[in-house]
């Protein structure tokens, strides 16, 4: 069976870029596939995290999980610290990596900023950690929105690399699966910026733990052009923060951008954003509901991530010890 692993970083409430980019499709991957989805803590602390904070963030994002239809019973939900298999294979593809592969890498470039010598090494190395989830887990493909898709590829080069120093064929070439109408869902306030949950502007986000009302006022308060919406994808693409808001309403609605054009071409933004709060109110809703009612219950939410957590060992730890032999490593 074709296996997945993918996974989200407690670094504050997931927002609906997260969602549509990634969670939903994880929850329909269920069916076809073996899956493991994990809280990778270890990626949050690459950048300055509260302690407390990251703690809570970490239930809270399990919890999103769940609320969001990812079931415990079927996929492997747990937190990566929990598999030290993680950090030891994380250094092994270390040995392996190319700090000028590294050096492409386009969101440590946004990530460290201006000032980049002070960046974390963790930051910079965050990249070859991705390549050591997947690989743990010999997957097969990983759901990830767009802006993960170099980190993909350089997954694969190490995959390839490793196999070929040493002459095995072990890793696999692991496939990248970029599904949906919103594979890269933007700001609500800047059309060349992506939904973030580290955007200093609450307002540029719809997180999963909004209310209703909240909902209503960030879409309402949403950039626009003062123009109707246009006939045709062409038209729509030339205007960035239309653009968000249609592709938003497609993938909620589960249709595609020109259908919803074929509906709504002509339309004011006023009209078009009442109904999009309608559908994004419906859609995240019981979600947060569920949300609720689940971080009421932390020791339920650490149960999941503990069985999760044994299950993802077993799996691991082969993969792990094989891993070493290859090297050379001894273990006695
Ligand atoms: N705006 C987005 N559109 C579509 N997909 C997105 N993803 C994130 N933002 C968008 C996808 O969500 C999954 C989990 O991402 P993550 O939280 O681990 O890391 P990230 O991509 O760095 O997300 P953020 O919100 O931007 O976090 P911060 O602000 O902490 O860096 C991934 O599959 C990602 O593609």
């Amino acid at each position: 069976m074709p296996r997945i692993f993918s996974g989200v970083q407690p670094t504050g409430n997931l927002h609906l870029g997260n969602y549509l980019g990634a969670i939903r499709n994880w929850v329909r991957l269920q069916r076809d596939y073996e899956c493991l989805y994990c809280v990778v803590d270890l990626h949050a602390i690459t950048v300055e995290q509260d302690p407390a904070e990251l703690t809570k963030a970490t239930r809270e994002v399990a919890a999103s999980l769940l609320a969001a239809g990812i079931d415990p019973a079927r996929s492997i939900v747990f937190n990566q610290t929990q598999v030290a298999g993680h950090a030891e294979l994380a250094w092994l593809l270390n040995c392996i990596a190319r700090v000028g592969w590294l050096n492409r890498m386009t969101q440590f470039k946004e990530k460290a900023g201006k000032n980049r010598v002070n960046a974390s090494v963790g930051l910079y190395v965050y990249p070859v950690l991705m390549a050591a989830d997947i690989l743990l887990y010999k997957a097969t493909h990983v759901p990830v929105g767009e802006d993960q898709k170099q980190h993909l590829e350089l997954c694969r080069d190490i995959a390839q690399a490793f196999n070929s120093q040493f002459g095995v064929d072990f890793f696999p070439l692991t496939e990248p699966l970029i599904l949906g109408e919103a594979t890269r869902v933007m700001s609500l306030r800047d059309g060349a910026k992506k939904m973030s949950k580290s955007d200093v502007s609450d307002y540029s986000r719809i997180n999963l733990t909004d209310p209703p009302d909240t909902i209503a006022q960030k879409i309402r308060k949403a950039k626009t052009d003062p123009n109707p919406l246009p006939d045709t994808v062409a038209e729509l693409e030339r205007r960035p923060e239309a653009d968000n808001l249609v592709t938003i309403y497609a993938a909620l609605a589960d249709r595609d951008r020109q259908s919803v054009l074929a509906e709504y071409a002509g339309a004011q933004f006023s009209t078009f954003k009442e109904r999009l709060t309608e559908v994004a109110v419906a859609t995240l809703s019981p979600i947060t509901a569920e949300m609720r009612r689940l971080l009421a219950d932390p020791v339920y939410v650490d149960g999941v991530l503990r069985h999760g957590t044994a299950r993802a060992r077993s799996l691991a730890e082969p993969v792990l010890r094989e891993a070493q032999k290859i090297v050379g490593l001894l273990r006695t």
